[in-house]
């Protein structure tokens, strides 16, 4: 059994805290509100995220995100993550299906990537550095879920041409396109499989006309960086991208074409939020446009520890995208959440002091809960009422309180779980509680209180009417 102590990862230090409140202080962007009901970004909290990539699949947005080391001080990655909502608000952990070990050929570098759906299956293209050639190479790895476990489809890269931030895009006539680039911008056309290529990569001019101009540099004219993300809206294919450097905004380009001509349509993300890079995601999703990016707004935050959050948007009538700005307020909850069947604890609006992983019987579950850490779950629709509270629980010391909250940590207290030892840290047992005056829609807080140290893990809970 791992121990508390050894399981212990980040905890903010005073130090942090006090760098944080300094970039806040010269940020455009603030930190995260005090005032929890009213701040849903950055989207995780338990971790640092970084590029994301949205990936609408059966009713939920899938996010594929990088995962920037604890005070990393450079882009120190090892592994990718995934999370998914139904709602945009309530975020599901999914844990690491991904990291530089799938890939043998691999050394560093788990950077930008995306992935896709066809035919069932899972493409998520990565950039890594090969070992072999110490230069950035493109690997591609496959899965039967969204949620993996992911596999390397090739046991080498697919492309290799020492440039990074792979986006795929499958056109509607069924013709697939990945396009990756830093300093240059390159497309090849995949094959139905999704795992070769017909011909060879073919580099996307750079013009001025196209990609815009770059103030005072003639070695990079244009202000296309990296981090490209193509796609289709009609008849009109989008490049939206990271702008000029350092530090980078987000610009966007159309075509007519998904191989061009491309003409500069100017800013999406003005430079904001105390991180040098940004990196753009966009997708539809239960019928309005939402645009993911990164910033280093949680605490401890900045370029190497970043976050990646949401805004919802609307295209102007003749297609452009309307600039938008970075929010700590994030966007409006599509819909609401049943508490009357199974939640994975690790499903999160936002939260405080808890992390998550892997649990013992599969799935994640949350962990590292000290007295006083809650969990903001947004808009639990309880209706007429709910009657009691049930947890999955487990303990290695002797357990603690679950408090069940309405609309604050500090809230109306509709029901106590007592949680004892179980024995193990992954030593499941369930736990009940009455619950009296949940009634109608409200965010629900579980909040945590006992002893000192750690006192328990959740793996799932739901309410009974
Ligand atoms: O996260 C590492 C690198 O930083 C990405 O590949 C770039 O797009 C930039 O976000």
């Amino acid at each position: 059994m791992t121990t508390p102590i050894l399981r212990r990862r980040r905890r903010f230090t005073a130090l942090a805290l006090a760098f944080a409140f300094a970039a806040a202080a010269l940020s455009p962007v603030a930190e995260p509100s005090p005032s929890p009901a009213q701040a849903d970004n950055p989207i995780v909290q338990t971790i640092y995220t970084a590029d994301p990539a949205p990936l609408v699949y059966n009713g939920r947005v899938y996010l594929y995100t990088g995962h920037d080391e604890d005070g990393s001080t450079w882009f120190t990655m090892k592994e990718w993550r995934v999370w998914s909502s139904d709602d945009m608000v309530n975020w599901t952990d999914h844990g690491s299906p991904l990291n530089l070990d799938t890939f043998s050929w691999a050394r560093q570098d788990a950077w930008a990537g995306q992935a896709v759906e066809r035919n069932g299956k899972f493409y998520w293209y990565v950039p890594v550095i090969n070992d072999a050639t110490g230069r950035p190479a493109i690997g591609v790895a496959v899965a039967d879920s969204p949620t993996g476990p992911f596999r390397d489809a090739l046991g080498r890269p697919l492309v290799q041409n020492g440039e990074i931030d792979p986006t795929v895009f499958i056109d509607t006539d069924g013709q697939a396109y990945l396009y990756w680039g830093n300093p240059n911008l390159w497309y090849v056309k995949l094959n139905a499989d999704m795992i070769s290529y017909s011909g060879s990569p073919t580099q996307i001019p750079l013009t001025t006309q196209g990609f815009g101009t770059r103030p005072g540099s003639t070695e990079r004219p244009t202000l296309y960086e990296e981090g490209p993300w193509v796609y289709k809206r009609g008849s009109l294919y989008y490049n939206v991208f990271a702008a000029k450097c350092c530090s980078e905004f987000i610009a966007y380009s159309t075509a007519p074409s998904p191989t061009g001509p491309w003409t500069y349509r100017g800013t999406v993300m003005p430079t904001q939020g105390s991180s040098f890079t940004n990196h753009p995601g966009i997708v539809d999703f239960k019928g309005s446009s939402y645009f993911f990016y990164h910033n280093g707004a949680l605490p401890g935050g900045g370029g190497f520890t970043r976050s990646v959050a949401v805004e919802k948007f609307t295209y102007n009538a003749d297609g452009t995208i309307p600039q938008i700005n970075m929010t700590t307020v994030g966007v409006p909850q599509v819909g609401v959440l049943n508490p009357y069947v199974r939640q994975e604890a690790e499903t999160i609006a936002w939260e405080t002091g808890v992390e998550t992983e892997r649990a013992g019987a599969g799935g994640m579950n949350v962990g590292w809960i000290e007295n006083g850490d809650w969990i903001k779950v947004k808009g639990a629709a309880f209706g007429t009422g709910a009657t009691s509270f049930t947890a999955r629980v487990a303990s290695a010391t002797a357990g603690g309180r679950i408090e069940v909250r309405l609309d604050g940590s500090n809230g109306p207290l509709v029901g106590t779980c007592t949680v004892s030892g179980t024995g193990g840290w992954q030593t499941w047992s369930s736990v009940s509680c009455p619950v009296s005056g949940a009634t109608g829609t409200h965010d629900l807080y579980l909040r945590f209180a006992g002893g000192s140290g750690y006192l328990f893990n959740v793996d799932w809970w739901r309410f009974a009417a």
